[in-house]
C-alpha cells in the first residue's frame, strides 16, 4: 500500500512514564498471541514502551522482510538485557551479541566450521543412526523425549566437542536440568530485563539462571581445557578445535579487519560461542521433533502417508540417507508444516536499529528494538488458508511430487544478516531422525492417555508440554531390534 502521507511514527500502545505500556500487556496470554491480537486495534505494525525502551512489533511479512533483508545491516543490533548478559558474559556470543567486527569475525569462523561438518554430512548420518539404534535396542520408552534429546545432543556434542553421552550418564542428566533452567528464565522480557535496577532485590528466577549458567560454564570450561591440552594444528576434531585454531591465528597475526579495528577472540568469546551452538543445537531440534511427534499422533493419516512414501522410496533394507531427501517430498512438507504451525522462536531474538531509519512509512529511531512476531506471520489468515489446521499438503505442488513455499509469510529460520546459523544442520537432523523413527515405528497415544496438548509454553523457545507416546515397531522390525546396534 503506497501512502500519500509523509513519514510518521507507528501507532503506539498507551504508555505511562517509567512503566511504559506494561498495563496493556498484562493478562494470561503469552506474548506472541497477545501481540497478534493487538493488531486488530493498532494495525499490523505498532509500537509500545517496554519500561523505558521503545519497541516496534511487526506482524506482517513485508515489514519483516524489510527489517531482515532489505535493511538487514541497519537492524542487525541486539539489545543488552540482564538475563542474556548473565548467559553470555555481556554479549560475547553470536546470538545475543551486538553487531560489530568481533561479532562478524565470530560468525564467519563458526559458519565455516559448521559448513565443514555439513560437507562431511555422512558423519551426521552415522551419528543419528547409531544413537537411535541404541534407543531401539532398548525398546522405545513411553516418554520419547529423553531418548530423542540424548540422540540430538550427541550429534551436537560430537560436532562441538567430539564426544557423546551414554544412556544414564549423570553428566547428561545435569546438562538437561541446567539447560531447561536457562530456557525457563532467559530472554523472556521478564521484569528484570525491562527494569535492570530490580536486580538488587531477591529474585528466584535470576538465582536459578545464575546457578544454571555456572553449571554450564563449568562444563564448557572443562571441555575447553581438555581441548587446549590436546590441541594440534594438524588435526581438527570439532568446532572447538576450529575456534581454537582461529583464535591462535588471530592472536599470532593480530588480525586486522574492517580498517584499523583489531579483531580477536578472547577465551570468553570462544566459550560463549560454543555455548550458543551447543545450547541451540540441543534445545531447538529437540523441540521441533517433540512437536512433530505430537502432530503425527494427532494426524495418523499423515503418518501413514509418510510411511508409504518411505516404504516405496527407501524400503526396509537400509536406513534413510540424506540423499533420499529429494524423493521424500511428503516428509519434507510435514517438517515444513511443523515449523510453520509451531515456530521454535515465535518472536525471534529482538533486533535493534543501529541508526535512524524507517520501516514502510514509519520512522524508526536509532536504538529502537524490533520484535518480529513470527507466530503472526505463520498464522496470517490472508496468507494461509485455515492457518490453525495442520496440513502438510500446503507445502506440496498440485501433483504432490515436489515441495513448494506457498507464501512469503514463512521464515522459520529468519533471514539475512542474523539468519539462523544452524539451519542446514537442523534440517538434516530433522529429516534423518523423523524418517528413521517412522521407518521403524508407528506412533500413537498410549491406552488410557489423552491426545497431547497443542498449546506451547512460551520462552526463548516455544516448548510443548510433557506427553507420553506409544512407539509400536512396524511389521518386519519387531524381531530386529537387538541386531540393529
Ligand atoms: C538464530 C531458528 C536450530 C544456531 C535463530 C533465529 C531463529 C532460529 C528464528 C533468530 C533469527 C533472528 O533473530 O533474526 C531455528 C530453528 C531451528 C534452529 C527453527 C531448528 C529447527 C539451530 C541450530 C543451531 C542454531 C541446530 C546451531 C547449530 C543459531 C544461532 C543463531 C540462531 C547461533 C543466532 C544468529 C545470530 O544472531 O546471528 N535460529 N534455529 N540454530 N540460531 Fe537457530
Ligand atoms: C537454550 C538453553 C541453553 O542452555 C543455552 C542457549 C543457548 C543459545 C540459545 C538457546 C539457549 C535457545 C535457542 C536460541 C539459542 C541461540 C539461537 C536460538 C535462542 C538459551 C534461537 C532459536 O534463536
Amino acid at each position: 500500500r503506497v501512502s500519500t502521507r509523509g513519514p510518521q511514527e507507528p501507532p503506539c500502545l498507551p504508555a505511562l512514564p517509567l512503566i511504559g505500556s506494561l498495563l496493556s500487556l498484562r493478562g494470561p496470554q503469552p506474548p506472541h498471541l497477545l501481540f497478534k491480537g493487538l493488531q486488530e486495534k493498532y494495525g499490523q505494525t505498532y509500537s509500545l514502551m517496554m519500561g523505558p525502551h521503545p519497541v516496534i512489533i511487526i506482524n506482517q511479512h513485508r515489514h519483516a522482510r524489510e527489517v531482515l533483508l532489505k535493511k538487514g545491516k541497519v537492524f542487525a543490533g541486539r539489545p543488552r538485557t540482564v538475563t542474556t548478559d548473565i548467559l553470555t558474559r555481556d554479549g560475547k556470543d553470536i546470538a545475543f551479541g551486538d553487531y560489530g567486527s568481533t561479532w562478524r569475525f565470530h560468525r564467519k569462523v563458526v559458519h565455516g566450521a559448521l559448513c565443514m561438518f555439513g560437507e562431511g554430512s555422512s558423519s551426521i548420518e552415522k551419528i543419528s543412526e547409531l544413537v537411535l539404534s541404541e534407543s531401539a535396542a532398548a525398546g522405545l520408552a513411553l516418554d520419547l523425549t529423553p531418548e530423542l534429546t540424548r540422540a540430538i545432543t550427541n550429534v551436537i556434542c560430537s560436532l562441538c566437542f567430539n564426544s557423546s553421552y551414554r544412556r544414564g550418564d549423570p553428566d547428561f542428566e545435569a546438562m538437561l536440568r541446567y539447560s531447561q533452567g536457562i530456557v525457563d528464565t532467559v530472554a523472556k522480557d521478564s521484569l528484570v530485563d525491562i527494569f535492570p535496577w530490580l536486580q538488587v532485590f531477591p529474585n528466584a528466577d535470576l538465582r536459578l539462571l545464575k546457578w544454571c549458567v555456572s553449571v554450564r560454564d563449568k562444563l564448557l570450561q572443562q571441555k575447553y581445557d581438555e581441548h587446549k591440552a590436546n590441541y594440534s594444528d594438524h588435526v581438527q576434531r570439532d568446532l572447538l578445535d576450529a575456534l581454537l585454531r582461529a583464535k591462535r591465528s588471530a592472536d599470532n597475526n593480530n588480525t586486522v579487519e574492517a580498517g584499523s579495528e583489531s579483531v580477536g577472540l578472547s577465551d570468553d568469546h570462544l566459550l560463549m560461542t560454543v555455548g550458543d551452538i551447543f545450547g541451540a543445537g540441543v534445545e531447538t531440534t529437540t523441540t521441533v521433533l517433540r512437536w512433530a511427534v505430537i502432530y503425527l499422533i494427532h494426524h495418523p493419516q499423515v503418518q501413514r502417508r509418510i510411511q508409504e512414501e518411505l516404504d516405496s522410496k527407501v524400503g526396509a533394507g537400509r536406513p534413510p540417507q540424506l540423499s533420499d531427501r529429494g524423493s521424500l517430498p511428503y516428509l519434507e512438507a510435514t517438517i515444513r508444516e511443523v515449523l510453520r504451525i509451531r515456530p521454535v522462536a515465535p518472536l525471534f531474538i529482538p533486533h535493534v536499529a543501529l541508526s535512524d531509519t524507517s520501516i514502510g512509512d514509519f520512522t524508526v529511531r536509532r536504538g529502537t528494538r524490533v520484535i518480529i512476531n513470527l507466530w503472526s506471520l505463520h498464522h496470517d489468515e490472508a496468507e494461509w488458508e485455515n492457518p490453525d489446521r495442520f496440513d502438510p499438503g500446503r507445502f506440496l505442488n498440485s501433483e504432490g511430487t515436489a515441495v513448494v513455499i506457498p507464501s512469503s509469510s514463512y521464515l522459520p529460520f529468519g533471514a539475512g544478516v542474523r539468519v539462523c546459523l544452524g539451519e542446514a544442520l537442523a534440517k538434516m537432523e530433522l529429516f534423518l531422525f523423523l524418517s528413521w523413527i517412522l521407518q521403524h515405528f508407528t506412533l500413537s497415544v498410549p491406552t488410557g492417555h489423552t491426545l497431547p496438548s497443542l498449546e506451547g509454553k512460551f520462552g526463548v523457545v516455544l516448548q510443548p508440554a510433557k506427553y507420553k507416546v506409544n512407539a509400536t515397531p512396524r511389521p518386519g522390525w519387531e524381531m530386529d531390534q537387538n541386531q540393529m546396534c
